[in-house]
């Protein structure tokens, strides 16, 4: 066997076990690097300073991209989700969604944030949540602004949103994780100032479900992903959402197992490899980065009701 041979070999034996597991990643997933410890620490520091919170979600995601690290950190201060990427989300669940948190009785707007002047709604409701600080400041006679943590898993947003707020590209966005580091104020006006942080993840995930979502819209480091594990994962996924997701896509058979459509995939966008081998990895890539560009549609990944909320 030559080399490509063998690593054909080798993928589709990690492929034909994998469909048997529930996962096909082969390990679990985690992403806790250093600069996420010295991140919380950061946000430790402030949460103390700030008068309220900005909590971006990932729309396609809300719960997979809630961090039990931030409860730790908000407390009993006022804060408002912001359910973000909606623009890529099914606009179905995203109102569910809304329902869900307002039922709760938490503050929520559903956002695109790349759409210019979208901030607007969130900077009303803003100044409805911080109404009495600001009132205060006033009585008082000082001229003072509230300050705002913008907190949020990696990539979901939170610095372009602060763009937005600011009406000018001043904070560092980027399509991966981990692209803002350090601590960044910025003034909205007179009345609100942002402080943009770090996204973080938590120590360790305990629902792999929960990890695979945030992998899959990008919040996750790809390097230290299974990517090939991923893609076959996410197909899985998109087959229980519905099968003409990826059917309309690729134009792949219907009834096809995920495995096969992997395949099919590899075949029909012409990922061979030398010696007429599957490029698994770049087809892989392709998947994902579709779906995450939104060029398999507005495809949201779990529902309130699904099983693992708890909130
Ligand atoms: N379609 C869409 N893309 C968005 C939206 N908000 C942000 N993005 C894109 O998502 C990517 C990440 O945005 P950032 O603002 O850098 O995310 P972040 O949360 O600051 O990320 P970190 O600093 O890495 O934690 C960028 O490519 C943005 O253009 C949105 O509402 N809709
Ligand atoms: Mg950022």
């Amino acid at each position: 066997m030559d080399m490509y041979q063998k690593r054909e070999a080798r993928q589709k034996k990690k492929m034909e076990t994998s469909t048997d597991d529930k996962s096909a990643q082969g390990k679990n997933i985690n992403w806790f690097p250093g600069h996420m410890t010295k991140a919380l620490r950061m946000i430790d520091d402030q949460a103390k300073l700030v008068d309220g919170f900005i909590y971006v979600l990932d729309g396609r995601a809300p719960y997979s991209s809630l961090n039990p690290e931030f409860f730790k950190r908000i407390k009993d201060k006022p804060f408002l989700y912001v359910i973000n990427k909606c623009d890529m989300a099914n606009d179905v669940i995203t109102n569910k969604w809304k329902a869900y948190f307002q039922e709760k009785g938490v503050r929520v707007i559903t956002l695109d944030s790349t759409k210019s002047n979208s901030s607007r709604a969130v900077y009303v409701e803003v100044l409805k949540m911080m109404s009495e600080k600001l009132e205060r400041f006033k009585l008082k006679g000082v001229n003072k602004s509230v300050r705002l943590m913008i907190l949020g898993i990696p990539n979901c947003g939170k610095s372009t949103l602060i763009n937005n707020f600011v009406g000018k590209k001043r904070a560092v966005t980027g399509d991966r994780p981990g692209v803002t580091r350090g601590k960044q104020w910025l003034t909205v006006d007179d009345k609100i100032e942002l402080l943009d942080t770090p996204g973080t993840l938590y120590p360790s995930f305990n629902n792999q479900a929960i990890a695979k979502n945030v992998a899959f819209i990008g919040s996750i480091n790809d390097s230290i992903l299974d990517i090939e594990g991923l893609a076959l994962d996410l197909i899985k996924k998109l087959q229980e959402i519905n099968p003409a997701i990826i059917g309309d896509r690729y134009n792949t058979e219907r009834g096809l197992e995920p495995l096969e459509i992997y395949e099919a995939i590899c075949k029909k966008r012409g990922f061979i490899l030398r010696g007429n081998e599957m490029d698994y990895t770049r087809a892989a890539k392709a998947i994902i980065d579709d779906y995450r560009k939104g060029k398999l549609g507005k495809i949201t990944l779990e529902m309130p009701d699904t099983n693992y909320v708890r909130l």
